[in-house]
């Protein structure tokens, strides 16, 4: 059976108030022409399929034709989970009419019959095991007293699930958990967690040939390759620019040995570092320098040594799609160079300005000057 994971879309999304639903459908288009190629037997996508827990109507929208294509249309069953920033409740709506058409929503925790699917071998069970905060699910031998670690809230929904387990068929869980030693970026949300910890090892999911999971937004995998992170499906911060989006096609046997294989996702906008100097009103890029796109979502780090006023403007002018600009060697001269108070005090509030205006103005003149004072009288009156 062919299976293809999939993770933390975070539909709706923006990034630095840029709006990412753009790159999200372009994305999305590689997702459903590649079913429509390889069809494969099922999707899975684990977790955070929305940014927030109310997502705005045309992200909703987005989810909804993409789900519809996959789903009528290519005739491919989805098998989704609640992540950590999706609300349980609202995506276990209708639920159980979307199940009669092949999609396979879960919101709330305590799941324990599987969802069967059929290849030529036998049977192979998924066990959706969406977000659960420990907070949110009572003990079982104590309905007064909750989970305190998100290892134990885990421990305890395997075991239901394994309980019940055939070793007949085989095992996929769908799963969104941070697992121990795994590697995070910026643009996960932190899981809460009541003073216990909130990483799971990946032991846990030992029962299962292969576990799907969702939250943490570079691939990577652990146990052999039997649980795997897909990532996410576009770089959602800065700290990601190094990392290679992907789906997962992941191949299980008839004895429920893996074999995957990564398809790499073409960015519309690609999210980079780049290093540069603003000269002469101008801004360029450093010399080793790999050529930027005009469209990619950039971090310029100026190598300036002085501050440069206006940066942003500046970088924009070449980079329309600059989002942040860092300036980590402007103000390495400054604490050298600041005044006292002791000092400050004996100035007097046009000399305060003319001092601060020729650190940045260079070529101050007598016309600067005077506007200077006039502006200083103007506050003076008016206070
Ligand atoms: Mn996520």
């Amino acid at each position: 059976m062919r299976i293809l994971h999939t993770a933390d879309w975070h539909l709706g999304k923006s990034f630095k108030n840029f709006d990412l639903l753009q790159g999200q459908q372009y994305a999305l288009q590689q997702l459903t022409d590649l079913i429509r190629s390889e069809k494969p037997d099922v999707l899975l996508i684990a977790g955070d399929i929305y940014d927030r827990s109310v997502p705005p109507a045309c992200v909703v929208e987005l989810f909804d034709e993409v789900m519809s294509e996959i789903v009528l249309e290519l005739k491919t069953p989805v098998i989704a989970i609640a992540g950590n920033h999706d609300s349980a409740e609202r995506i276990d709506y209708f639920n159980g009419l979307l199940q009669r058409q092949g999609l396979y929503i879960f919101g709330k925790p305590g799941i324990t019959t599987p969802v069967v699917l059929h290849d030529a071998h036998g049977e192979v069970h998924f066990h959706p095991i969406p977000y659960t905060e420990p907070t949110n699910l009572r003990l079982p031998e104590n309905d007064k007293a909750y989970f305190d670690s998100h290892e134990a809230v885990m421990r305890h929904l395997v075991a239901n699930i394994t309980r019940k387990t055939s070793s007949q068929a085989r095992h996929v869980a769908v799963g969104h958990a941070f697992i121990s030693g795994g590697e995070s970026c910026e643009s996960e949300r932190a899981l809460m967690s009541v003073g216990g910890a909130s990483v799971v090892p990946a032991e846990v999911f030992a029962p299962f040939h292969y576990t799907a999971q969702g939250h943490l937004h570079r691939p990577q995998s652990f146990m052999d390759g039997r649980v795997r992170y897909s990532g996410s499906l576009l770089k959602y911060s800065f700290s990601e620019a190094d990392h290679q989006k992907v789906f997962l096609m992941v191949e299980i046997d008839g004895k429920g040995q893996i074999q995957t294989e990564k398809i790499p996702i073409v960015p519309k906008q690609d999210v980079r570092r780049v290093k540069g100097y603003v000269r002469n009103g101008l801004f360029q890029l450093a010399e080793n320098q790999a050529t930027v796109s005009q469209d990619d979502l950039l971090e310029v780090t100026l190598l300036n040594e002085e501050p440069v006023i206006n940066a942003m403007e500046i970088v924009k002018r070449q980079y329309p799609h600059a989002l942040e600009v860092r300036q980590p060697n402007a103000y390495r001269n400054y604490s050298e160079s600041r005044l006292s108070t002791e000092q400050l005090s004996k100035m007097d509030d046009r000399e305060i300005a003319r001092t601060f205006f020729l650190r940045y103005l260079p070529d101050l003149d007598a016309t600067h000057e005077k506007i200077i004072t006039q502006i200083i009288r103007e506050i003076q009156l008016d206070a």
